[in-house]
This record gives C-alpha cells, structure tokens and sequence, in this order.
C-alpha cells in the first residue's frame, strides 16, 4: 500500500495554502426402431426436466454475504499504535480515535480536528490490516454496498468523506468517493449507504479511508463525527454444489440421447 504521509494529506485537502468462459465412428447393430411419441411420452421428459431442475435448485449453495472490513463496530481493540483492531489513523495532526457514544456495543470512531485547519482520518487495508482473507474469483462483478451509521458535525467549512479503492493487479482503482455531512444529524444517528462500482478481476483487497477534514472552525461550531457499525457488503453469487452439477449434466445428455434416438 502507499504509505501517506502528513504532506500529503496537506497537498490534499490545501491546508495552509489557497483553499481544500466428434467423435469417432461407432459401428455395432442397428439401433431399434422407436415408436412415435406420444403425449404420455412428453408428460414424461417434462417430469424428468422438472426433477432435475428442482434437484439443481436443492443443491445450489445461495448467494452468501460478508463485511469487507474488518471490526466494522469499532468494539475490539487495537494494538499500539491502532484506533481499534484492523483500523490506522492517517498521519495528521488531528487522529482519529474510539468514543464511548456508541450506535451499538461499547465504541464507535470518532473523526474529529478540534482545532481546525486538519484531517481526522481512519482507513483499512481489509488484508494488510483487517487480517481478512484476500478476495477471489467469485466476488468480481459484485457491485457492493457501504454502509455505516454517524451523527455529529464537520463544521461550516469542513466536510466527512469516505473513499473506498480496490487493490490488486489491476492497481490501486478508486470505487467510491463520497461526502455525508449533509446526511448526519449533530444529535442523533443517521444510516448512511452508498453502492460501490463493480469489483473488476484481479482484486485482492479493499482499502477505505473515511475522516473528515475542516479549514477554520466558524461560528462556534465543532468538527466531530462519530461512525459505527461499518459494514461493506459483499455478496458472492450463488454457485452449484458439483454433485448436483454432475446430475444435471448426466441427466441432460440421457434427455439428448433419447432426442437422437427420435430423430
Ligand atoms: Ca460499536
């Protein structure tokens, strides 16, 4: 990953500058001579087709879902150096930290540049910090949603924001870049969702960043927002179990052979 330095984050948001997918022959007897079919017959097939397509349906593993980050709650604690397990603050002068006002559990993130002029910013690498498995085949097309639940305020001249980039061999791509102060309330929580682009081929891990930034603090009025319960919801499509696939393949050459003896 890149590491982001405090410059950086300056150059960013324009702190202390201007403003922020035949065979071979077969001989032998003749084949029987069959009998034209008859409705009964094609009772028959249906049943046959409607049995295996029910047994496919039985045997299918459904769609599954799973958070993309880790310790979306804020509630496990981190180790020196960490907000909470799996999360890192950026290197600025405001850190973002954990508060007891809670949507849910005992904690939540707290963003936050009391003095103005500063970023609060949290972010996780889903492997390289999270410590979740990297991500495979099966999740690419997904279009997933974030979601989290925030209240507080990022000022007048500040804003909250979240970032959200798919890393892998396709490089760093930028899936969403949100703002949401203008969806939070100062006193009471607000759920706030987006719905990420598709995840492209060759993505192994996720990587989020959300704070907010502010320039000066105006009227009195603070810049703190508190996040829980951050979930990005990933949804695997539903795959069929091999068994089931085995018979439906065996049973759909049996309907084809008996079409050919038709013929
Ligand atoms: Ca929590």
């Amino acid at each position: 990953m890149v590491r982001r330095t405090e410059s950086d984050f300056r150059k960013r948001f324009q702190f202390g500058g201007p403003r922020c997918s035949r065979g071979a022959v077969i001989t032998g007897p003749p084949e029987p001579v069959l009998p034209p079919e008859t409705p009964g017959d094609k009772m028959h097939h249906l049943r046959i087709a409607a049995a295996l397509a029910a047994a496919l349906l039985a045997g299918s593993v459904g769609a599954t879902t799973t958070n993309g980050f880790a310790n979306g709650g804020f509630e496990q604690a981190g180790l020196s150096g960490q907000i909470a397990a799996g999360w890192l603050t950026a290197a600025t002068s405001s850190p973002a930290s954990r508060s007891t006002d809670a949507h849910s559990g005992n904690y939540s993130l707290l963003l936050s540049a009391p003095n103005g002029f500063d970023a609060s910013i949290a972010l996780q690498d889903s492997v390289g910090h999270g410590g979740l498995a990297p991500l495979g085949a099966a999740i690419v097309g997904d279009r997933p949603w974030l979601s989290f639940w925030a209240k507080g305020d990022a000022s007048t001249t500040g804003n909250a924001f979240v970032k959200l980039q798919y890393f892998g061999s396709n490089g760093n791509l930028l899936a969403l870049e949100q703002q949401f102060q203008s969806l939070i309330n100062p006193t009471s929580w607000s759920l706030v969702s987006f719905q990420a682009a598709a995840i492209p081929a060759g993505t192994t891990a996720l990587f989020l960043e959300i704070g907010t930034a502010v320039g000066p603090l105006l009227d009195g009025r603070p810049n703190a927002v508190l996040v829980d319960d951050l979930q990005l919801t990933l949804t695997t499509a539903p795959v069929p179990e091999p068994t089931s696939t085995a018979l439906l393949l065996a049973g759909l050459a049996g309907v084809a052979a008996i079409a050919r003896r038709r013929a």
